[in-house]
C-alpha cells in the first residue's frame, strides 16, 4: 500500500522536532483511544507504531515518514489519572506547545472511544482546536465494540455535547474489523495530495 514508510523518531522535547519539511498528520485524543493503532490500520501495517492495552502508552511524539512526502505524527494520549504525576503535567504541555508551533499540519485527527461519555475534558478539547483555527476532522474509533443501533446513538451524543458543528468531516471506524479505515484513508491522502 505505503511504499516506504520510516520511524523517524521519538521526541519528548520540541527542540527535537525534524524541521517542518513535510505536510503532518496529527493523531490526537485521549489515552487509549486507539491513536496508535489507527496510525498501524492507516499504514495497513501491523507493528509501526506501538499499541498497549495500558492507558499511556505513547509518552512522546512519534513521528513516522511516509513515501518520503508525509508525516503521520502519534501524540501522547492524556487525560489518564493514573500516570505518574510527572508526567500528566507534561503530556498537555507537550501536546499544546507542538500544536501552537508554525508547522505544516494539514490535518489534525481528534480521536473518541465512542463507548465512552464525553465530558468536559472533551469540550475543553474542542475549544482548544477551535482557538487553533486548524483543520480538524473527527474519528470515533471502536466501533466493533456496540451494537449497531449504539452507535448512531452514541454518536449524535458526542455531536451534540461537544456541540460539533454540522459540516465537521467525522469517520466511524475499528481498528479491529477495520471498518471505515479505506474511507478515513483516502479522505486523509485526499487533503495530503492537495498541494
Ligand atoms: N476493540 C477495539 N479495540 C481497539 C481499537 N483500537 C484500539 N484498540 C485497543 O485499545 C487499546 C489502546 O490502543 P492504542 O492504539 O495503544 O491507543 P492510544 O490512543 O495510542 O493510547 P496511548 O498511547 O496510551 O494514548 C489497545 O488495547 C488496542 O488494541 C478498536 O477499534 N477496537
Ligand atoms: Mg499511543
Amino acid at each position: 500500500m505505503f511504499k516506504k514508510v520510516q520511524f523517524v523518531k521519538s521526541v519528548y522535547n520540541l527542540k527535537d522536532l525534524p524541521p517542518p519539511d513535510f505536510p503532518e498528520i496529527v493523531f490526537l485524543g485521549r489515552s487509549n483511544v486507539g491513536k496508535s493503532s489507527l496510525i498501524n490500520a492507516f499504514l495497513n501495517r501491523k507493528k509501526v507504531a506501538k499499541i498497549s492495552s495500558t492507558p499511556g502508552f505513547t509518552k512522546s511524539i512519534n513521528l513516522f515518514l511516509v513515501n518520503s512526502s508525509f508525516y503521520l505524527v502519534d501524540l501522547p494520549g492524556y487525560g489518564f489519572a493514573k500516570a505518574p504525576q510527572k508526567l500528566i503535567q507534561r503530556w498537555p504541555s507537550l501536546i499544546e506547545e507542538y500544536l501552537t508551533l508554525p508547522r505544516n499540519i494539514k490535518v489534525l485527527i481528534l480521536i473518541f472511544d465512542l463507548r465512552r461519555i464525553p465530558d468536559e475534558l472533551d469540550l475543553t478539547l474542542i475549544k482548544f482546536v477551535n482557538y487553533l483555527k486548524k483543520f480538524y476532522i473527527v474519528v470515533f474509533n471502536k466501533i466493533d465494540t456496540l451494537a449497531t443501533s449504539k452507535i448512531e446513538t452514541q454518536k449524535n451524543k458526542f455531536i451534540e455535547t461537544l456541540k460539533l458543528p454540522p459540516d465537521l468531516p467525522i469517520f466511524l471506524t475499528s481498528c479491529k474489523t477495520k471498518e471505515g479505515i479505506k474511507k478515513l484513508r483516502n479522505f486523509i491522502l485526499s487533503k495530503v495530495e492537495k498541494d
